[in-house]
């Protein structure tokens, strides 16, 4: 494909972009003549993943099978995208552990709670507070930081296009000096 096959893994905290920013990564790389494949929420629980729930137990069995498929089209030569909120460190090792040096790029979408929660897109912070929902990320079931993440965004203080250069040039420096 003459192109670098690679791993870009978002993690946050939800509404914090990761979803908006996954899908303008990826119309600028088919643009540029990639191929892609984008991970997320949305095709892998209503498929792959429809028997799992959001328990602890469960969000890891999610990323694990996210972690070996996105490896598979790794190697099938794809410009994976994940957009998972993977809050456990040990899960997105294990998915950097799959692949190559170099390979992995993690990306945190270090957007607060605060703010996440203000924008609230689905309702769904206000149905945790009211425990409507339970085992919601930040509120009664944890997020645990990247230690040293390839890439940290603040999605509060740029807008979606300097966030998709600052990633390209990240990811792919020759392409994107
Ligand atoms: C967190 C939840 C929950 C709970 C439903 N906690 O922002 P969204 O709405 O569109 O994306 C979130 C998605 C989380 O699925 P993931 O597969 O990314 O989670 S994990 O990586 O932890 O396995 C959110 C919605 O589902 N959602 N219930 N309890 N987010």
């Amino acid at each position: 494909l003459g192109q670098q096959p690679v791993c870009i893994w978002f993690t946050g905290l939800s509404g914090s972009g990761k979803s908006t920013l996954a899908n303008a990564l990826e119309v600028a790389l088919q643009r540029a003549g990639l191929h892609t494949m984008l991970l997320d929420g949305d095709n892998v629980r209503h498929g792959l993943c429809k028997d799992l729930g959001m328990s602890a137990v469960d969000r890891h069995e999610n990323i694990r099978r996210v972690a070996e498929t996105a490896k598979l089209m790794v190697d099938a030569g794809l410009v994976v995208i994940a957009a998972f909120i993977s809050p456990f460190r040990e899960d997105r090792a294990r998915a950097r552990e799959l692949l190559e040096p170099g390979q992995f790029f993690e990306v945190h979408l270090q957007t607060s709670l605060a703010v996440c929660e203000a924008r609230d897109p689905k309702g769904l912070y206000h149905m945790a507070r009211s425990g409507k929902i339970v085992d919601f990320t930040g509120i009664d079931s944890p997020y645990e930081e990247p230690v040293s993440p390839e890439v940290r965004l603040d999605t509060a203080a740029h807008d979606v296009d300097a966030l998709v250069a600052q990633l390209l040039s990240k990811v792919f420096p020759s392409r994107w000096p």
